[in-house]
């Protein structure tokens, strides 16, 4: 195991060890509810939002305890968007993080509300943590988290590809949905990270800046690795018309073009890596690796 990997698995085991104190405790009946909120976040995710956050706060001289009540919100927030993402009314997914998805289990209804449940907890715990510690530092983190995941972030991502779904998309659409659905919550991880550590809006700046292109450098990546290993499973080419298929990268620019579009941005993030020094030496090492993977 490479260093890069030994420090992904640390961070990881130190997140889930923190997810576990920042969850409700099962007070109410029934105690469904509880069991569906858990089921997903502790299904072993990459805990690369959070992870990309405490090692922004750490990158710019914080310490990582400023950033735990933030990182495990953000957590909470993505995973809520996974479940409503894999509703029927949505993508209609079986699986998600190598296990039935959430209404599989609980059924629609109570994924739903596992869903809110985690949003609103991750709300509770972030003014928690703006009440006990009141700052520009964590009321300027909890409103980066707030608009990367919300109508000017995440969400409006997923509604403009919702609202898109069937039909063939332009360039600036697609690229708007990546920037918003995937691109706006890592954004909002390295900002409200640097903002924790003490960073002046200029470096806040500059972190968002990098998560923006890392996020779209990641997308792109997923959806080539999408049909690249389902060319892997057929042993063969796939040609646009045998998928059923919605507008990515891939079927605009083909996969070689897409790979070059996506090095670009990786390239650019880590130049703004280089820029900002030593302390982000992590945070580069995790760039390469995400948007440049092969895994
Ligand atoms: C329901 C408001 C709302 C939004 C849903 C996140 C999302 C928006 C949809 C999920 C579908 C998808 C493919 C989104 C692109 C972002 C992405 C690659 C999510 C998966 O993130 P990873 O790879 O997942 O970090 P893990 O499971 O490792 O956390």
């Amino acid at each position: 195991m490479n260093d890069l990997n030994k420090q992904m698995n640390q961070w990881i085991a130190y997140i889930e060890e923190k997810l576990e104190v920042f969850m409700p405790k099962q007070e109410q009946f029934p105690p469904v509810i509880f069991e569906a909120m858990a089921y997903s976040l502790f299904a072993g995710g990459k805990r690369l939002r959070p992870m990309m956050l405490l090692a922004a706060c750490e990158a710019v001289g914080g310490e990582k305890e400023e950033g735990l009540p933030f990182a495990c919100a953000m957590e909470m927030i993505h995973t809520y968007s996974l479940i409503h993402d894999d509703l029927p009314a949505m993508d209609n997914d079986d699986y998600r993080r190598g296990r039935l998805t959430n209404h599989k289990v609980f059924g629609e209804d109570m994924a739903i509300l596992a869903g809110d449940g985690l949003l609103h907890n991750a709300m509770e715990i972030m003014a928690d943590a703006c009440y006990h510690n009141p700052s520009k530092k964590t009321t300027g983190a909890m409103q980066a988290i707030a608009h990367g995941a919300g109508i000017h972030g995440m969400l409006i991502g997923q509604v403009v590809d919702v609202f898109y779904e069937g039909k063939p998309l332009e360039a600036n659409i697609l690229e708007f949905i990546h920037i918003n659905k995937t691109a706006a919550m890592i954004r909002a991880a390295l900002k409200a990270g640097a903002i924790l550590g003490g960073a002046t809006d200029t470096v806040a700046e500059s972190f968002a800046l990098a998560g923006e292109k890392i996020g779209v450098a990641f997308q792109i990546l997923d959806d080539i690795l999408d049909v690249t290993s389902t060319m892997e499973e057929l042993g063969k080419p796939i040609h646009s018309d045998e998928r059923n298929e919605k507008t990515t990268y891939v079927t605009l620019y083909g996969i070689e073009k897409s790979r070059e579009i996506a090095c670009k941005l990786s390239d650019e993030a880590i130049s703004i890596w280089n820029e900002l020094g030593e302390g982000c030496i992590f945070l580069k090492d995790l760039t390469e690796y995400l948007t440049k993977r092969t895994y």
